[in-house]
């Protein structure tokens, strides 16, 4: 078995998605950790488009898009009703459904330390949760579920798009198999739901890559068991979000479909890959 530091390198599962058996051939590559994610952080950067397209307008043929929600200055106050479109034109994002209420946490002003990461909902959520990248965090307010789907950036959604690859952090994942993602292709198929690891009071970070042609159209996100509100614990776990980073949304005509990958799946993917962000290898599983 990987030790504890050559999995925290990394990524690791390389396999079908068992999940959507429909799809053989299907590849997927899964950069999993929690607690110190920086490291699979950025390779998952790296291996998806190593250039921040930030803000310009698209196309781009290659690069990824990231929203840290971390917006608003040194004293910003709660963000309780998000705009759905707020990060549609510059980064090629729009939230669902629409009956969800979406928020931004505040951030820690000199005088009021209770508005940071939600804070304003339950005053033990600032110790519950913390953030990846400082200060603010993100959460559905009224459901636990999340749902992105992807615009051409600057076309101001008139033109769908597609993305190859999605991952976010989550902050206070105490139960597995719980939080996850669930990736939707074309025709609302599922590509596969995908669960992120736990980090009581901690970062996990969930990121999958498709490289077997399939394109993502909507990625559904799952936060926990329970809406914000009450204390996390005991029957209850509430979890919040940061970093959302993705692959350069393109239309699908522009996306095309890309060769299928060149990673040889074996034995129903039971081939593991360690992917350091600098070379590849494949290792057995023990
Ligand atoms: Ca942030
Ligand atoms: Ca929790």
């Amino acid at each position: 078995m990987p030790t504890r530091s050559m999995r925290r390198l990394t990524v690791f599962i390389l396999g079908l998605c068992l999940s959507a058996p429909s799809l053989a051939g299907a590849g997927s590559i899964v950069f999993s950790d929690f607690g110190a994610i920086l490291d699979t952080v950025d390779a998952f950067r790296s291996a998806i488009g190593g250039a921040n397209n930030g803000n310009a307008a698209g196309p781009f043929t290659t690069g990824r898009r990231e929203i840290n929600w971390d917006g608003g200055g040194a004293n910003a106050q709660p963000l309780v009703n998000m705009p759905k479109d707020l990060f549609l034109n510059n980064r090629g994002a729009f939230y669902e459904p629409a009956a969800t209420t979406f928020s931004i946490s505040g951030q820690a002003a000199p005088n009021d330390a209770t508005l940071a990461r939600f804070g304003n909902i339950n005053s033990t959520y600032p110790n519950t949760f913390t953030s990846f990248s400082s200060p603010r965090i993100f959460a559905p307010t009224n459901s636990i579920v999340t749902e992105q789907l992807f615009f051409q950036p600057g076309s101001n959604k008139n033109i769908p798009a597609v993305t190859t690859a999605f991952g976010a952090v989550f902050t206070d994942v105490d139960r597995a198999r719980t939080t996850s993602i669930e990736y939707f292709g074309a025709n609302n198929k599922s590509l596969g739901k995908f669960f992120v690891p736990p980090a009581n009071n901690g970062l996990s970070f969930l990121g999958v890559k498709f490289d077997g042609g399939e394109l993502i159209s909507r990625v559904s996100i799952t936060t926990g068991d329970t809406v914000l509100g009450p204390n996390d614990g005991g029957a209850v776990d509430v979890v919040a979000m940061d970093d959302f980073i993705y692959a350069e949304p393109k239309s699908a005509a522009a996306a095309g479909a890309p060769e299928p990958g060149t990673l040889l799946l074996l034995g129903g993917g039971l081939v593991g890959l360690l992917w350091t962000g600098r070379s590849v290898r494949l290792t057995l599983p023990s």
